[in-house]
């Protein structure tokens, strides 16, 4: 049982569809490699950094030299950057902005922590950057989920211990990345793309201040 004290927001899928750029930017990028790039691989580049997902898209077998991979993901970068210059306040998620409206009113400082390198540029575009008090972006650690970096970045810049803070996530990797940092886990999406997150909504429409209030007292890690 634990209070809560600090919420800590990933960014792309829980606040902002920008998964949609990603993957037009890879299926792009594979096109032009003459690679298939299937559902099951845009699944796994979710949540995971730019190098990681790269991998996802060559598979085991590519025998591409390191210099020639970070082309490549420079190459898809140039595209996600160009297709995310069309994001205005419009393309928030249901429920994001209420739910930050709430956590303020409750005085519960807030985080982003994600793993994007261009996550500071999306929260200008969607004119919310203002409202969280700490932003941890693919530029602030090393390793990336489902290693709890990111997270216990995030906790550390907002001084709260990282028991009271609760993640809300929308890939697998990231769920992981909350647990491994000791943190409870608001799962947005399906059960079957977040099935060990502590409990799951399909949009941050369907939770309030209280419900997170309940999920952080309930001790024995039951499903609400
Ligand atoms: P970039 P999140 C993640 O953001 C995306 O889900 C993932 O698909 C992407 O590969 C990663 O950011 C890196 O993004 O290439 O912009 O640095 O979900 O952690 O907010
Ligand atoms: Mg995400």
């Amino acid at each position: 049982m634990a209070q809560l004290k600090a919420a800590i927001f990933d960014l792309d899928g829980v606040i902002v569809s920008t998964d949609h750029y990603h993957r037009l930017g890879w299926a792009r990028l594979a096109g032009e490699l003459g690679i298939p790039f299937t559902e099951d691989q845009a699944r796994r580049t979710r949540g995971v950094d730019r190098m990681a997902s790269l991998k996802v898209v060559l598979g085991p077998d590519h025998r591409f030299s390191p210099a020639e991979m970070n082309e490549l993901a420079a190459r898809k970068n140039a595209y996600y950057t160009e297709l995310i210059r069309q994001i205005t306040p419009a393309d928030l998620l249901p429920g994001a902005v209420e739910l930050l409206t709430e956590l303020e009113a409750h005085a519960i400082p807030r985080a982003i922590g994600s793993a994007s390198k261009n996550a500071a540029p999306v929260l200008e575009l969607l004119g919310i950057a203002h409202r969280f008090d700490a932003v941890v972006t693919g530029h602030d650690f090393e390793r990336g989920k489902p290693a709890p970096d990111v997270f216990l970045t995030a906790a550390r810049r907002l001084r709260v211990p990282p028991a009271n803070c609760l993640v809300f996530e929308d890939a697998e990797a990231g769920i992981q990345a909350a647990h491994a940092g000791g943190m409870k886990a608001v799962g947005i999406g399906r059960p079957e793309t977040v099935p060990d997150a502590e409990r799951i909504v399909s949009s941050l429409a369907e939770i309030h201040y209280a419900d997170l209030i309940a999920l952080m007292m309930n001790s024995n890690g039951e499903k609400p």
